[in-house]
């Protein structure tokens, strides 16, 4: 029991301080007081800061803080609305919030009061395929399991799109997923190929997992802080069977070559 009692602690450490490295960035722009009325387009003020840079896969939070409606509505004031993001009208102290996964500069305006003007920045992430967010395949599972249409992969996509896109924390933690996950998964992907004994074994390797998260397929997320619990416990239990039950069985192989 003591090399798992060793082993637990550090895996958990070792876990817990990884998360907050792997979290997206939010970046928070403001609608101040006031921009109802022409005039804040003189000092670039109408969206403060004006201009905001980001990483790929970060996300914007606009706040209202005027009294009027507003909206974010990429495009610009002559050519309108290029139908990327739109908050649509929003009220005093109403936010709306935006992940950028393509790299690229983003003007919006508010339709309201075109005068209303601001950009984002987003800057490339330097994964071999960061970028690509949200309707990626999953390669490794594609790769593992034959075709994009396997039970298994229909879950897994099942779970990404109808729970966790659905809440906040929830797409925070696919985008930085989707982010560490492209910048390995091609070459694993194409290992198995290559090599069906790998292909395999990956196959024994994942399948706990898959079957991990299929509990969430029979939960219901009411608030946030139930995506956060159910992550957690997880990563817990996935923790638990990856790190816990080898080290279980190395441990009673070692006991048993003692006696
Ligand atoms: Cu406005």
């Amino acid at each position: 029991m003591k090399i798992f009692l060793t082993i637990f602690p550090i895996a958990m450490v070792l876990m817990i301080s990884l998360i907050p490295t792997a979290f997206a960035e939010t970046v928070h722009v403001s609608i101040p007081e006031g921009t109802n009325v022409e005039g804040c387009e003189t000092n670039n003020e109408c969206y403060l800061p004006y201009q905001v840079t980001i990483d790929a896969g970060d996300t914007v939070v606009w706040t209202n803080e005027d009294l009027a409606f507003h909206t974010v509505t990429s495009g610009n004031r002559l050519d309108g609305s290029d139908g990327l993001f739109d908050s649509g009208m929003f009220k005093i102290d109403e936010q709306f919030s935006y992940t950028f996964t393509n790299s690229g500069n983003f003007d919006y305006f508010c339709t309201l009061h075109p005068w209303m003007e601001g950009i984002v920045t987003v800057q490339e992430v330097s994964a071999e395929d960061g970028s690509n967010g949200e309707g990626g395949g999953c390669l490794i599972a594609t790769a593992t399991y034959g075709s994009e249409l396997a039970p298994q992969i229909q879950q897994l996509r099942e779970i990404r799109d109808e729970k966790l896109l659905q809440t906040e924390s929830g797409s925070v933690f696919i985008q930085e997923f989707n982010k560490f996950y492209y910048s390995f998964s091609p070459t694993i992907a194409d290992f198995e190929r290559e090599n069906p004994a790998f292909k395999e074994l990956v196959k024994v390797t994942l399948t706990p997992m898959i079957s991990s998260l299929s509990i969430l397929n029979h939960v219901d997320f009411d608030s946030e802080s139930d995506v956060i619990g159910y992550g957690i416990s997880l990563i817990l239990l996935n923790v638990g069977m990856y790190l816990g039950l080898p080290a279980i069985v190395i441990f009673g192989i070692k006991k048993k070559f003692e006696n």
